[in-house]
């Protein structure tokens, strides 16, 4: 055994492990992470203004800051899962139309990494 031998080794072995650790972190991403990288496909539609439909129970509004908190339902188009997320009014008076607890229909658009609800309304 000589010493080189060792030197090498251990490069390869921090050179594993680095990586080792990079992908372990990579695997652990937060679903909404989804909705910031977009497929080119995704991108490109959204980025025309498109507006997607989706439903879902409200969990909070904040008229203030014209901002509500959704449980939604799988939004096939965009390819998003289930998930609870935030997203903007584009006219405070839409935030006047619902309020927390009920089933809504809504309709919104992206615009950066921020959702846009053009049009919401209860779902009797
Ligand atoms: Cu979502």
């Amino acid at each position: 055994m000589n010493m080189r031998f060792f030197y090498i080794a251990s490069v390869f072995f921090s050179i594993f492990a680095a990586v080792f650790v990079f992908s372990a972190a990579a695997a652990k991403h937060d679903p909404h992470s989804a909705h910031g990288a977009p497929s080119m496909e995704m991108k490109a539609t959204g980025s025309n203004g498109q507006v997607y439909t989706a439903a879902g129970v409200v969990k909070s509004v904040d008229k203030v800051a014209r901002k509500i908190t959704i449980a939604h339902e799988p939004v096939p188009a965009l390819g998003w899962p289930a998930m609870t997320m935030n997203f903007v009014f584009e006219d405070a008076s839409l935030a006047e139309e619902v309020k927390a607890g009920d089933k809504a229909r809504f309709d919104f658009r992206n615009e950066g990494n921020t959702y846009v609800i053009v049009d919401i309304e209860v779902r009797k």
